[in-house]
C-alpha cells in the first residue's frame, strides 16, 4: 500500500459518496468564489454580505436540517467538512457560515416555535437573512452567566436593556438570536429573536481588529427594545439553550481549523522545494523537514478525532467534552502550525499574497472564541476531576 503524504490515514475513504459530494462542492465554491477575494477583504477589513446569498445558493447554509426548510439534511460530518474547505481560505468566512448555521438556524430550528420556524429558516438557509448571536457581554464572556442583560415583562411581550459585545455578523444582521436574563422566567437565561429597524436596537461595527478582518464584528445594543410575546423561544431556558448550539459550532470550528492548517501546510512544503539556499531546497534541510513532519501528524490526528467526534454527533452518543477536546486541541495546534508556516516562509511570510500570516492571525482568535483554549481545559479537568476550577 503507498502511503498518501497529504492524507495519511485516508481520511478520503472514510466518508460517504454524499459526504465527499458535498465537500467537493464546498471546496469548488471557496476555490471560485471566496479566494479571489480574501487578501482584499482582509486588507481593507470589508465584509461582503452578498457572500451568505452565494453560500445559501451553493447549499451551505443549514446543511444538517431537514429538506422542508430547503436544506440538504446531510450528516454533521458532511458539515465539518464545508468548515473546513472554506476555513482553507479563511477563519472569517468560516465564522460567518457557522454563526450562521449553528448559531441562528440551529436554535430557531431546536428551540423556536412553529411559527418562528416557518418565518425564519428558509430566508436563513437561503442566504436571504443575514443573522448574529449575541451571548458574550462587555463583563460577561468566558462567564456568560454573569450576563448583564435583562428581559422585563410588559404587557404582551419584553423589553430587553443591555448590550453584546464581539458579535460576528451584528452590524449586517437581519435577525438577532439573543440571551437575556428573563425577569418572568426567575431570571433564567431565554432566547430572544429580534430583527433589525427594531425601535432601541443597534449594532455598531468593531473596527480595528487585527485578526479575523474579512469577518465584520460588532456589538449589539439593546436600549428598551420592545418585543412581542411571540420573539421569545419558547422551548429552551437556561445556560444549557446557547450551550446546545454552541456544542455545533465548536465542533465545526474542530475541522474548520485543521482546513486553516492544511493551507498553511501544504503552501510551506510547496514553498521549501520551491526556495533555494546553501544550494539545496530548503525542503531538503532536516530542521525543514521535521516541521513539515509535525504538521502532517497533528493534522491526521486532529482530523480522524473530528471525524470520530461528527460519527458520534450523527448516531446521537456526542458528549460535550468529546467537542471540548476536539477544539481545544485542534485550534492549538492549527495555530502553532501557523505559526511554524509564517516563520518557514521568511521574510515573504509576512506577505498577504503568501496567506500563512493571515491564517495565523485569524487562528488567535478561534482559539479565543467559542470557549478559550484554557477554558476548555478547565471542562476538561472538571470532568475527569469531578472539581470545578472556574472560581
Ligand atoms: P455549567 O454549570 O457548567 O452549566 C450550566 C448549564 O448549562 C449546561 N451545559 C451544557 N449543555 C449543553 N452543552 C454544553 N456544552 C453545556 N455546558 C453546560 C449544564 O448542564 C447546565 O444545565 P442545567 O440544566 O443544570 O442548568 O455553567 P457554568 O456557568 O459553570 O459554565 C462554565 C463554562 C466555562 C463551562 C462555560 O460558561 C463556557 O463554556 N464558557 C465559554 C463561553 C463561550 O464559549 N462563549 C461563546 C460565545 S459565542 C461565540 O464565541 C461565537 S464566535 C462564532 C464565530 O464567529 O464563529
Ligand atoms: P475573558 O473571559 O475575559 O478571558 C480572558 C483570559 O482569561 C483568557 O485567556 C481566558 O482563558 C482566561 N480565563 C477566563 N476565565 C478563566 C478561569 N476561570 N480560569 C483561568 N483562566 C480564565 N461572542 C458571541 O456571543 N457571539 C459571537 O458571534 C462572537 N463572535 C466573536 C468574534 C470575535 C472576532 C471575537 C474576538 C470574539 C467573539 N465572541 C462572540 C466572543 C468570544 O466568545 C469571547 O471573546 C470569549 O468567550 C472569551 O471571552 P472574553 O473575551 O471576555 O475573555
Amino acid at each position: 500500500m503507498a502511503f498518501s503524504w497529504n492524507d495519511p490515514f485516508l481520511l478520503e475513504d472514510q466518508l460517504s459518496d454524499e459526504e465527499r459530494m458535498i465537500r467537493d462542492a464546498a471546496a469548488a465554491f471557496a476555490k471560485s468564489e471566496l479566494l479571489p477575494r480574501v487578501n482584499e477583504a482582509y486588507l481593507d477589513e470589508t465584509t461582503d454580505p452578498g457572500l451568505f446569498k452565494l453560500m445559501g445558493q451553493t447549499g451551505l447554509l443549514g446543511l444538517t436540517l431537514p429538506e422542508e426548510f430547503g436544506a440538504a439534511n446531510a450528516s454533521y460530518v458532511a458539515y465539518g467538512l464545508v468548515a473546513r474547505e472554506i476555513e482553507r481560505i479563511d477563519s472569517g468566512y468560516r465564522s460567518m457560515m457557522s454563526v450562521q448555521s449553528s448559531l441562528v438556524i440551529y436554535p430557531i430550528f431546536a428551540y423556536g416555535s412553529d411559527e418562528q420556524k416557518q418565518k425564519y429558516l428558509p430566508g436563513l438557509v437561503s442566504g436571504d437573512l443575514i443573522g448574529c448571536f449575541g451571548l458574550t457581554e462587555p463583563d460577561a464572556g468566558s462567564d456568560p452567566g454573569g450576563m448583564k442583560t435583562r428581559a422585563e415583562k410588559i404587557a404582551g411581550g419584553y423589553r430587553l436593556r443591555g448590550a453584546k459585545m464581539w458579535i460576528s455578523n451584528a452590524p449586517i444582521a437581519d435577525v438577532f438570536v439573543v440571551w437575556a436574563k428573563s425577569e418572568a422566567h426567575n431570571n433564567e437565561i431565554r432566547g430572544f429573536v429580534l430583527e433589525k429597524g427594531m425601535k432601541g436596537l443597534s449594532a455598531p461595527k468593531i473596527g480595528g481588529k487585527l485578526s479575523l478582518r474579512a469577518s465584520i464584528t460588532g456589538e449589539i445594543v439593546m436600549d428598551g427594545v420592545e418585543v412581542t410575546e411571540d420573539a421569545i423561544l419558547p422551548n429552551v431556558s437556561g445556560l444549557k439553550g446557547p450551550f446546545g448550539c454552541l456544542n455545533r459550532a465548536r465542533y465545526g470550528i474542530s475541522w474548520g481549523v485543521m482546513g486553516a492548517a492544511e493551507d498553511c501546510w501544504f503552501r510551506a512544503r510547496q514553498y521549501g522545494l520551491d526556495r533555494k539556499q546553501f544550494g539545496k531546497p530548503l525542503a531538503g534541510m532536516q530542521l525543514y523537514q521535521k516541521k513539515l513532519a509535525d504538521m502532517q501528524t497533528e493534522i491526521a490526528l486532529g482530523l480522524q478525532a473530528s471525524l470520530r467526534v461528527g460519527q458520534l454527533m450523527d448516531s446521537h452518543r456526542m458528549a460535550p467534552e468529546m467537542i471540548s477536546i476536539v477544539k481545544r486541541n485542534n485550534c492549538g495546534k492549527a495555530l502553532d502550525i501557523a505559526r511554524q508556516a509564517r516563520d518557514m516562509h521568511g521574510g515573504n511570510g509576512i506577505q498577504a499574497e503568501y496567506h500563512v500570516m493571515r491564517h495565523s492571525q485569524n487562528l488567535e482568535t478561534v482559539n479565543t472564541y467559542e470557549g478559550t483554549h484554557d477554558v476548555h481545559a478547565l471542562i476538561l479537568g472538571r470532568a475527569q476531576t469531578g472539581i470545578q476550577a472556574f472560581f
